[in-house]
């Protein structure tokens, strides 16, 4: 955005203070005339409909066709879809605008079968005839969590804006995919699909007009359905929706509870529960872009091996195929005997495989996934009905529309046929936003060309050279048949980091199965690609969990895949902002989600990916992972980096059945398997802005150090007692509710702090090299006690891989007066036994033996803990220990 339109008026602020942004974004629309009730308010059976015409008052100058234009009649219909959900979807009564498509490639809303009623909600809409406006009101305490009152509201084809008052220094967390830090301030969130390795603050892969806000200790959230560009505007006192398209599609969120938790499971109810993964997913994964052949990779395996690093999975980047072509082996390098022989191997010593694929197919006639698509299709048209083709890896490529009826037969085909050559257990889906690195369809004539030098080869000149062509050409390609809109330079251009739309894209004109301009279906292309590639997965295996891990992303896609936060830098600041990353994607529904660890571009050092593997080692989803042009980054490259792996790999591997625990109740309810301390604490206003230590689950947290050449932490601690992981002494003893204490934590180069939460029970292993050989041995419990000597926690058991599981054990664990008590599930019947239990807290120190069934054994007293050792108690039944 640079030209500042006249009609934007930089408005004094509801606060009263005034805006210094000087950018035209920032500011509403004051001179839009806003909407009036048109006719009959009808309720209906889901709650109500209300008619609305165009608030023109005479003066057809002003406020009219903004930046698009302005559609006269709309109709607004609101729905009272469960107790803690209201949807408030404004629409053109013409039903022209573009929606976000249903099943099954975009976001399958759940049918309602009864509404709530006036009584049971929590969510109570209010609205004004003239000018049109609106609250979500949060009966419980009668807040308006979403109020437009006197913010104009703008519904025009090419540009649609709607805002809403929030207040003073509010706790917005959410909008993306954006890398910024997770209480999000005065800022433009721009969504649009892109591929971008390091913009701060500007769109990059991913998809969610989402957003959380913790007011007064508790959580609402809203969600704008909708699959086009938009400019979000975060700002004192007022968030303003600008979007290029669609309509204006809300869904607003506000549990009883009023807990964050609890907006998780509202919020995944609507866009679906994350994806339970297996349990060797959890294990510790490397994987590097420019290993030079297949012993390269056999080399890092074997060193893993060497240093004692436990290594699960080991990836292949692009480098194996034969001139970047998907589907394809480069003979000399990365032979294909030698690639499938990897996977025997690997299976072998019980790790796991896992390599790339993108969507872009070479234009290649005599290249065999090409010339099937071509029979069958599916690829994305340009406006004259020919192929567009753009270019990636391979030089010009097609992509697949995933909306033709043929593309999933397609792309199921082409995936099958792989897996079941290759024998991987999982694919890597990158390059999804979709990336091109021409504009628009620059290969148009030129099958079999070849790969080509790439973009940012040439010289600056050339580069331009090149773009003024191809947007010579783009422009006379024009628009499709019948469209009327501005599709490559909408008036309101939103602030997209590539500059104009299809830059490093498809371009917006082209066109999916049906008509449908990549414009308004942009930010669906990846999930779309995610949805089916898991299904075609499920489909080559049905016994086991599939395994996709997606770059782009869109609301819900966490159904179906993970997601790593991408080609991110070798740098302190990428490190520190990972944490908010990976919270942003718990809240967004994508649980299995991790960053780069040690930095993808750019060269890391010791310090850096030392640092980087104590936190990494703890993401949900926990991948080294480095570029070509990088220094080798594998952690057993330095000593104190193999030293903090070991360690912090080690605890992770301890704590497998609890993340594991974790990623069931994200399955089934919702919930992040990590979450951010105001989340658990909501609270506990000092905790808001707190991204740099994390919780996983409820009960353990982590304190990084993510600044280079410091050896301590500063730490926050809500009320309670936490305990050290390491030591078991009382960091915070008793420390009084609504309180947080603040400490400074020693953290020498190779440690990571550690804390246990008093009160809670954590089920854990004995750590070893695999995941396998770790759920081998018993489970271990840790309860640490609360100031009252109690505590509770809980553990699921499955097979750890059946899609479909059919025996499982939920048990819960209780400890109170001295005594542990599991009851619950037990259905899981191969033998699982616990073989040792630890108590920590001040009290255990008086504690002698424990009393299992008619047997009494003797306690092993440390400084702040007694252990119970040698135990081989099935965990197939329900049990009482008592400790005396
Ligand atoms: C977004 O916030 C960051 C950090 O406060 C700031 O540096 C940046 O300028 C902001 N961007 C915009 C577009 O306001
Ligand atoms: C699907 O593919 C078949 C060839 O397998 C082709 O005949 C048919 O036209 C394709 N369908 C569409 C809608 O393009
Ligand atoms: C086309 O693909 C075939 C098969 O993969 C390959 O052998 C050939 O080199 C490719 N041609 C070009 C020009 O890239
Ligand atoms: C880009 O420019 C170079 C140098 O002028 C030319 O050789 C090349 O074909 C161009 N590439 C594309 C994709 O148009
Ligand atoms: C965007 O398109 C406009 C209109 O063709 C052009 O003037 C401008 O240079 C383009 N911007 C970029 C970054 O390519
Ligand atoms: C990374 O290190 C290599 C080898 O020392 C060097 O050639 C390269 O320029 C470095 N890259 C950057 C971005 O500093
Ligand atoms: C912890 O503090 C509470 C009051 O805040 C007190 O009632 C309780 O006895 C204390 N417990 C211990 C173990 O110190
Ligand atoms: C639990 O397992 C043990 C040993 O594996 C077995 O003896 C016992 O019968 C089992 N109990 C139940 C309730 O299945
Ligand atoms: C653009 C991008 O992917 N940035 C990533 C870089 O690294 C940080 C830290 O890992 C991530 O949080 C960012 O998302």
């Amino acid at each position: 955005m640079t030209k500042v339109s006249f009609i934007f008026v930089a408005i004094a602020l509801l606060s009263g203070q005034v805006l210094c942004q000087t950018d035209a974004t920032y500011a509403v629309s004051t001179s839009a005339p806003g909407y009036k009730i048109n006719g009959h308010v009808e309720n209906t059976e889901a709650g109500l409909q209300i008619p609305l015409t165009f608030n023109s008052n005479g003066n057809k100058k002003t406020g009219v066709d903004i930046f698009g234009k302005t559609i006269k009649d709309l109709v607004v219909n609101v729905e009272y879809e469960t107790e803690e959900r209201l949807h408030v979807k404004i629409s053109d009564k013409a039903n022209k605008q573009y929606l976000v498509p249903d099943s099954p490639l975009g976001f399958e809303r759940p049918k309602v079968k009864h509404y709530a009623s006036s009584k049971d909600r929590n969510l109570d809409f209010q609205y004004t005839a003239k000018p049109f406006n609106f609250k979500v009101i949060r009966k419980n305490d009668k807040v308006a969590i979403f109020d437009t009152s006197n913010l104009p509201l703008v519904f025009e084809d090419q540009y649609l804006e709607l805002s809403t008052k929030v207040p003073k220094d509010a706790n917005i967390y959410g909008f993306g995919e954006v890398t910024a830090p997770f209480k999000r301030t005065t800022n433009i969130t721009t969504i649009w699909a892109r591929d971008n390795p390091d913009d701060f603050y500007r769109n990059i892969y991913g998809a969610h007009p989402y957003y959380q806000e913790v007011r007064d200790g508790k959580a609402h959230g809203a969600l704008l359905m909708s699959s086009h560009g938009m400019d979000i505007i975060t700002t004192e006192g007022r968030i303003t929706y600008k979007v290029i398209g669609g309509v204006l599609d809300f869904y607003f969120f506000a549990p009883k509870s009023g807990t964050p938790n609890d907006l998780s499971i509202a919020y995944t109810d609507l866009i679906g529960k994350p994806m339970m993964p297996s349990h060797w997913m959890l294990g510790w994964h490397h994987c590097r872009y420019g290993y030079k052949d297949i012993s390269s990779v056999e080399t890092v395996i074997k060193k893993y091996k060497e240093a004692n690093i436990p290594l699960q999975t080991a990836w292949v980047d692009i480098d194996y195929m034969d001139q970047t072509k998907d589907f394809t082996f480069d003979n000399i390098k990365f032979p294909r005997d030698k690639m499938i022989a990897l996977g025997k191997q690997l299976h072998k010593h019980g790790q796991n495989y896992v390599v790339m694929v993108d969507p872009a197919i070479s234009a290649n006639s005599t290249y065999e996934p090409y010339v099937r698509g071509t029979e069958m299709d599916v690829w994305i048209k340009n406006a004259d009905g020919t192929d567009f083709i753009g270019e990636v890896w391979p030089g010009f490529t097609t992509f697949p529309d995933w909306w033709h009826p043929n593309a999933t037969k397609y792309w199921s085909k082409e995936i099958i046929d792989f897996v079941d050559l290759l024998g991987v257990d999982g694919l890597w889906v990158d390059m999804n936003e979709p990336a091109s690195f021409c504009l628009g369809s620059c290969g148009t004539g030129k099958i079999d060309a070849g790969n080509q030098p790439y973009r940012w080869t040439y010289t600056e000149e050339e580069q331009a050279q090149n773009h003024t062509r191809w947007e010579k050409e783009l422009i006379k390609m024009g628009n499709p048949p019948g469209e009327e809109r501005n599709l490559l330079y909408p008036k309101y251009a939103i602030n997209n980091g590539g500059g104009n739309l299809s830059e490093f894209t498809v371009a917006t004109t082209a066109l999916h199965y049906g008509d449908i301009p990549h414009y308004d279906i942009h930010n669906l292309y990846g999930h779309a690609e995610g949805y089916i590639t898991r299904n075609a997965l499920i489909k080559q295996n049905k016994k086991v969990r599939p395994f996709v891990l997606t770059r782009s992303s869109f609301v819900g896609s966490g159904k179906n895949v993970g997601h790593w936060t991408g080609d991110n830098h070798s740098f302190w600041s990428y490190l520190k902002n990972s944490l908010a990353n990976v919270l942003n994607f718990q809240m967004f529904g994508v649980s299995y989600s991790g960053a780069d660890v040690c930095g993808f571009n750019d060269n890391t050092t010791e310090e850096l990916c030392t640092r980087w593997m104590e936190i990494g080692a703890f993401y949900p989803f926990a991948r080294n992972h480095n570029n070509n042009a990088a220094v080798d980054q594998e952690p057993y490259l330095w000593e104190s980096t193999a030293e903090a792996s070991r360690i912090a790999i080690n605890a992770r591997y301890t704590l497998l059945p609890y993340f594991y625990t974790l990623f069931e109740e994200s399955n089934r309810l919702g919930t992040g398997v990590w979450r951010p301390l105001i989340f658990e604490y909501p609270a506990y206003e000092e905790l808001s802005a707190n991204d740099v230590q994390t919780l996983v689950g409820s009960d353990i947290l982590l304190s990084p150090v993510l600044d280079e050449g410091e050896t301590i932490v500063k730490a926050q601690f809500p009320g309670g007692i936490w305990y050290d992981w390491y030591t078991h002494e009382a960091t915070v003893d008793n420390q009084s509710k609504n309180k947080v204490k603040s400490v400074t934590l020693d953290a020498p180069l190779t440690h990571i702090p550690i804390h246990i939460r008093g009160g809670a029970i954590i089920p854990t292993k004995t750590p070893k090299y695999t995941v396998g050989e770790t759920y081998a041995t018993p489970y271990k419990l840790i309860i640490a006690l609360d100031s009252k000597n109690q505590a509770n926690g809980r553990l699921y058991i499955d097979d750890g891989e059946s899609l479909n599981v059919n025996s499982c054990s939920d048990i819960d664990f209780t400890y109170k007066t001295g005594k542990l008590k599991a009851s619950g599930k037990f259905d899981y019947k191969k033998a699982e036994k616990i073989g040792s239990i630890t108590l920590i807290g001040k009290s255990t120190s008086k504690l002698e033996s424990a009393r299992i069934g008619k047997k009494s054994t003797k306690l092993t007293h440390s400084r702040n803990s007694v252990t119970v050792e040698g135990l081989s108690i099935d965990l197939n039944r329900s049990f009482d220990i008592e400790f005396k």
